[in-house]
């Protein structure tokens, strides 16, 4: 029998590539070309299955004119790329990579809110620049984290893992807000108080952002909820571009409104808004809060072996979606 046809739309770890060949007819994008969609749709044109990233959008054109596609492995957590009611409707199982990444996120989470609070980027592009010539006693201060108030919009895994870092490291009063409110235990567990949303934003020193992106939760931070934020907060945002209305931020950042703003997610990524990269208070990482080498392998491998459960009929990992018949 023929083995399944399988395209890895991004280059990945060469060896979980070859994995992948033990079980399946392979195409490879080893050489990381950015596809149109037309382009992707005509590679998956014979394809059984495929293991995407976020970049690769998933939706009722590309599954017509993929015919055969059964499965679709995102190696990322968030699955915003994948239409999953077109994907549940056409008979396609969506698969996405929880769990392996959640200590790293939240790790990164919180190594951007201590460098935007506390000016690193900033005041590392000074002294490169040579402009350091003298101490002063206001140079580049910021605000505190220890003892301030976190407030966690999207209490999910990864919000739950900051909370945790903030609460028992560095003795923050946690706040968060959440679609639902986590049971007693949880909440007991990250020291964490549930509020609405206009109180995390007036009471925070520092808001971070871990809200699954979705039609409801596009632009949760506009103007409006910036001006809700006190002159002196930090708002970092790890979750997804077009969470925060970048162009609204560029404009609080540049008059004050807000302290500083810690970005690793854009809206239309890989393009940034052209006034965040002009305002100094703002710490800019290219989406790489899952980027280390253990983790970006596990989330690589754990969407291999989602293709693989799949194909072998023991049903996928972790399933996005469970459509009534499959194709
Ligand atoms: C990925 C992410 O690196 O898992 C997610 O949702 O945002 C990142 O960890 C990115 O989406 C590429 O797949």
């Amino acid at each position: 029998m023929s083995k399944p046809r399988i395209l890895v739309a991004r280059a990945i770890f060469p060896d979980i590539v070859d994995r992948l060949r033990e079980h399946f007819d392979v195409e490879a994008n080893t050489d990381d070309v950015i596809w149109t969609p037309q382009e992707l749709a005509a590679r998956l044109a014979d394809k059984d299955g495929v293991l995407t990233t976020g970049s690769q959008r998933i939706d009722a054109a590309l599954l017509a004119a993929a015919p055969r596609l059964k499965v679709c492995a995102n190696m990322a957590v968030g699955y915003n790329n994948f239409d999953v009611d077109a994907m549940t409707a056409a008979g396609v199982q969506g698969t996405n990579t929880p769990d392996v990444l959640t200590e790293t996120t939240a790790d990164f989470g919180f190594a951007l809110l201590m460098a935007t609070a506390r000016r690193m980027t900033e005041s590392e592009h000074y002294l490169r620049a040579g402009k350091w010539t003298k101490w002063s006693y206001d140079m580049f201060a910021g605000s505190d984290i220890h003892g301030s108030t976190l407030g966690i919009i999207g209490m999910g895994r990864i919000g739950q893992g900051i909370a945790k870092r903030g609460a028992h490291g560095f003795g923050m009063k946690v706040v968060y807000h959440n679609r639902s409110r986590l049971s007693a235990e949880l909440e007991a567990e990250c020291k964490a108080t549930y509020v609405g949303k206009d109180e995390l934003l007036r009471i925070a020193d520092h808001v971070v952002l871990v809200v699954p992106y979705t039609p409801a939760s596009h632009h949760t931070i506009g103007a409006a909820e910036l001006a809700l934020m006190k002159p002196t907060a930090t708002l970092v945002n790890i979750a997804r571009g077009g969470i925060v209305d970048d162009a609204a931020l560029a404009v609080a950042l540049r008059e004050r409104r807000i302290a500083a703003a810690g970005l690793d997610v854009f809206e239309g990524e890989p393009s940034v808004h052209p006034d965040l990269l002009t305002v100094p208070n703002v710490v800019l990482t290219p989406h790489i809060a899952s980027a280390t080498v253990p983790t970006r392998r596990a989330m690589a491998n754990l969407a291999a072996d989602n293709l693989i459960a799949f194909f072998d009929g023991r049903g996928p990992l972790t399933p996005v979606n469970q459509p009534a018949t499959l194709r």
